[in-house]
């Protein structure tokens, strides 16, 4: 019996686990946020903004795609943070039917290629996502770009696309659509994600963060939910912004405290919409030097494999 003729047996499902891999700043997580056609990644203008792996689940038809995004894969290895974050990018690789590696345009890095050495490693296929393709005037120069690729791996499929406008991405979803082996599905129909709401509104109050601060600080940064309950139609969530050191408090509150009121006045926002609820969001600033660097640290704060 061929695929076709299982799938039309009404009781055959699909699904499967997709990895979307990449340097940092390539769009991985915007592609992910399209796909699901809401957002439950958080994206910046910033490299090395998702920090931990995310799933991502999209039911439609009979088939299940559980998408992984993952911290963009990078070289420095420095402190604890960036080697969590590289962890939770090859781990991801482990044990999935399907890569998706992301790259921006032409911009080939040495990243890139430690991505390319990653991936070219795995057992299941790989499609090359070439992003951002709206930024090209000419999108004849990719040609040499893909002919160079092709050379040093057989990819699956590659697709250009852009995740920020949509351009292509149905046509990448067949492609994966279209390579998702026969099995059970893992997550109830309407669940999104497998983060907690928890999770969620700490990456919301970073984004927000990242977003309005300069390129040092958000690396410096990271928040916790202390608070988060239901009270009648509120919402009450307390975050607290942790830092490493008393010059950095000293900006996320701003002068008179208004840049700590324009985070949060941004992040209610966004986690009105997100938990559909009228939100009380108080955010606090604490020091707590080191953290970065600190594996008990990290762990206790969520960085845990
Ligand atoms: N013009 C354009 N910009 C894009 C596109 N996709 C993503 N971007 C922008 O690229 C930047 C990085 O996007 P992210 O989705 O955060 O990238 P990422 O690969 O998840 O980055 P890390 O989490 O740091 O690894 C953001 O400013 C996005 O708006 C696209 O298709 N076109
Ligand atoms: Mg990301």
């Amino acid at each position: 019996m061929t695929d076709k003729q299982k799938d039309d047996q009404a009781e055959v499902t699909r699904s499967g686990y997709v990895a979307i891999v990449g340097r940092p700043n390539v769009g991985k997580s915007t592609l992910l946020n399209r796909i699901l056609g809401q957002k439950i990644s958080i994206t910046t203008r910033k490299p090395q903004t998702t920090r931990h792996q995310i799933i991502g689940v999209k039911t439609e038809q009979g088939s299940q795609v559980i998408y992984v995004d993952t911290p963009g894969l990078h070289r420095d290895r420095k402190e604890a943070l960036n080697r969590y974050m590289n962890r939770a990018a090859s781990n991801a690789l482990r044990d999935v039917d399907l890569v998706i590696f992301v790259i921006d345009r032409t911009a080939w890095t040495d990243e890139d290629e430690l991505v390319l050495a990653k991936v070219n490693q795995v057992r299941c296929p790989v499609i090359l996502v070439i992003n951002k393709v709206d930024k090209l005037k000419d999108k004849d120069i990719l040609l040499p770009v893909i002919k160079n690729l092709s050379s040093h791996m057989s990819f699956a499929e590659i697709i250009p696309v852009s995740a920020s406008k949509g351009d292509n991405v149905d046509l990448l979803e067949a492609a994966i659509n279209s390579r998702l082996p026969v099995g059970i599905h893992y997550f109830p129909e309407d669940q999104i994600t497998d983060r907690s709401e928890r999770f969620l509104a700490a990456e919301v109050i970073r984004e927000k963060i990242m977003r309005r601060l300069g390129d040092e600080i958000p690396y410096q940064v990271t928040v916790e939910i202390e608070q988060f309950r239901s009270e009648g139609k509120l919402l009450r969530i307390s975050g607290l912004i942790l830092v490493q050191r008393t010059g950095q408090k000293r900006i996320i509150i701003g002068n008179k405290g208004e840049q700590l009121k324009a985070i949060g006045s941004d992040a209610r926002k966004e986690l009105e919409k997100l938990f559909a609820s009228k939100i009380m969001l108080n955010l606090w600033v604490k020091v707590k030097s080191g953290w970065s660097d600190d594996e008990r640290a990290l762990k206790s704060l969520g960085y845990d494999d």
